[in-house]
């Protein structure tokens, strides 16, 4: 099991004592919303499977309005179940009256299928993708990924799950009843103006400093639901979906949580935990006994990543609950996952180093500025504002913010290369996510990961200060003009700098 000094080790997490956690603060008041389930595509045929990106109106809060946008609906999409082995075709229309992208997170394909910012669908056009769908059973997710317009986009609820299986996985019989006993999870954080509109900027100091901080969580764009799941072992599918926030997840009455996959697939075997943590862009898959037949909350505890501590997150926060009902779920929690390859540095062909840097001082500019508009004082007179055109490149990879027309890296198709990823003065933590590929975490400040993280990630993260390594691998191309992307999924540090771009080439 990990134990929560395992994470003070490399990133001074803050431990909150188990006895500060209120018992069933939600799910003893019988008021709250069920969770939403998103509606599941599972493509059967050569028929595309459409995604209208469109915008709508959403009512969080009862009485109030909020803009929003989503995929097929009105705030976040489907569900899109997909087999191993499977073409799927898909037909993304962009009803929106702006450009937008529409990235894969998660699936290794090659480029020029991978949605990344140069792949744009104009308003009123089309984007006809015909996906292969080649690797293991895992809970992947798609978003926009328009250069600088990533976070805004996604703010407004652009986002959707989806889900691959394959035969070996089925033979696990895990729980599997969507909506029964296998739950998506997607949490983000959202600010409300008093009309009932999501409160967002990009181009703010302290949002671009420490990425955008909520002030409340929704989980499937609902506030405090409840899963309503049968008794026995239930699986919730988590997926931080949030711009840049990072939770601690755990349970008001400290049950397990076996985690059976991260990012790209399966685990080992399952790994008993009595909180994980999620950071921005990851995906875990946990299951839990609920055969007990008691309600459960499950909540955030304060996580040490600078600008999130603020209220109401500076204790353990509450975000949905779990209430079985009588009906039996018949899903497994097998001893035994998945074969994992072995991580074996020696393969590696080459090593990168990879810096991920904010401009000197900004951190600290904004945390003054934070500051005193807590206190409702004028910003003290020594800060100096930044333009909008120096906020878009307050961030950086290796000393230079992105630049769509400049190729940062060229990689050679199937080489291992060994990546080290480290920060350069800024106290932030950065989740770092590349596209095309699954890869291994070999350590984290020196340190091997804790066990959950051993599996198949396209996400991690470098701890404030901290310094990665991972074992990567590309088995697709990506050309000059469609090239894969790298870069910080707190969505703002992307926006403004912290993404590079590399293509894939044969040897
Ligand atoms: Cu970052």
């Amino acid at each position: 099991m990990i134990k929560r000094r395992d994470f003070i080790k490399y990133a001074s997490f803050t431990t909150v004592g188990i006895a500060s956690l209120p018992k069933l603060a939600l799910s003893s008041i019988n008021k709250s919303q069920p969770l939403p389930l998103p509606e599941i595509i599972e493509p059967n045929s050569n028929a595309p499977v459409n995604l209208i990106i469109q915008d709508g109106v959403s009512e969080f809060i009862t009485g109030k309005k909020t803009h929003t946008s989503g995929i097929n609906t009105s705030f976040l999409g489907p569900t899109v179940k997909v087999r191993r082995g499977q073409n799927v075709t898909f037909e993304v229309e962009n009803q929106l009256d702006e450009p937008i992208t529409l990235h894969w997170h998660g699936l290794e394909i090659p480029g020029h299928l991978d949605g990344g910012p140069h792949q744009i669908i104009k308003s009123g056009e089309k984007w006809n993708p015909t996906l292969t769908i080649d690797q293991p059973a895992s809970t992947c997710w798609f978003h926009p990924h328009l250069y600088p317009q990533t976070a805004d986009l996604v703010m407004r609820g652009i986002a959707g799950l989806l889900i691959i299986e394959d035969d070996e996985t089925d033979k696990l019989n895990l729980p599997s009843s969507w909506g029964e006993d296998d739950f998506p999870i997607i949490i983000q954080d959202r600010t409300f103006k008093p009309d009932g509109n999501f409160d967002y900027e990009l181009l703010d100091i302290v949002n671009v400093a420490t990425g955008f901080a909520g002030k409340q969580v929704l989980i499937n764009g609902a506030l405090n639901p409840t899963v309503s799941c049968h008794k026995g072992f239930v699986r919730l599918r988590f997926l931080n979906g949030s711009n840049a926030r990072s939770y601690t997840i755990t349970t008001s009455d400290q049950r397990d949580m076996h985690i059976i996959a991260s990012d790209g697939g399966l685990l080992s075997n399952p790994v008993p935990v009595k909180e994980f943590d999620i950071i921005a862009g990851e995906r875990y898959e946990v299951i839990i006994d609920t055969s007990d037949g008691k309600a459960f909350d499950v909540f955030t505890l304060p996580f040490e990543q600078m600008g999130m501590k603020s209220k109401p997150f500076h204790q353990p926060l509450p975000i949905f609950s779990v209430s079985p009902i009588s009906k039996q779920s018949f899903g497994k929690l097998p001893n035994e996952l998945a074969t994992l390859p072995t991580v074996d540095t020696t393969k590696a062909h080459k090593t990168r180093s990879i810096t991920l840097e904010m401009n000197s001082g900004i951190d600290k500019q904004a945390m003054a500025i934070m500051m005193s508009r807590k206190k409702g004082m004028p910003i003290p007179s020594n800060i100096k504002m930044l333009s909008q055109k120096e906020l878009m490149t307050v961030n950086s990879i290796n000393g230079q913010p992105f630049n769509m027309s400049r190729i940062d890296l060229d990689v050679t198709l199937g080489h291992f290369e060994l990546w080290t990823i480290d920060q350069g003065d800024d106290a932030m933590l950065h989740p770092f996510h590349i596209h095309g590929c699954r890869f291994r975490v070999i350590s984290i400040n020196k340190e091997a990961p804790p066990v959950y993280m051993q599996g198949w990630k396209d996400t991690v993260i470098v701890p404030p200060k901290g310094e990665i390594e991972i074992l990567v691998q590309f088995n697709h191309l990506a050309d000059k003009d469609r090239p894969y992307m790298a870069h910080c999924h707190i969505l703002e540090h992307e926006d403004t700098g912290m993404m590079m771009q590399f293509t894939v080439s044969n040897p």
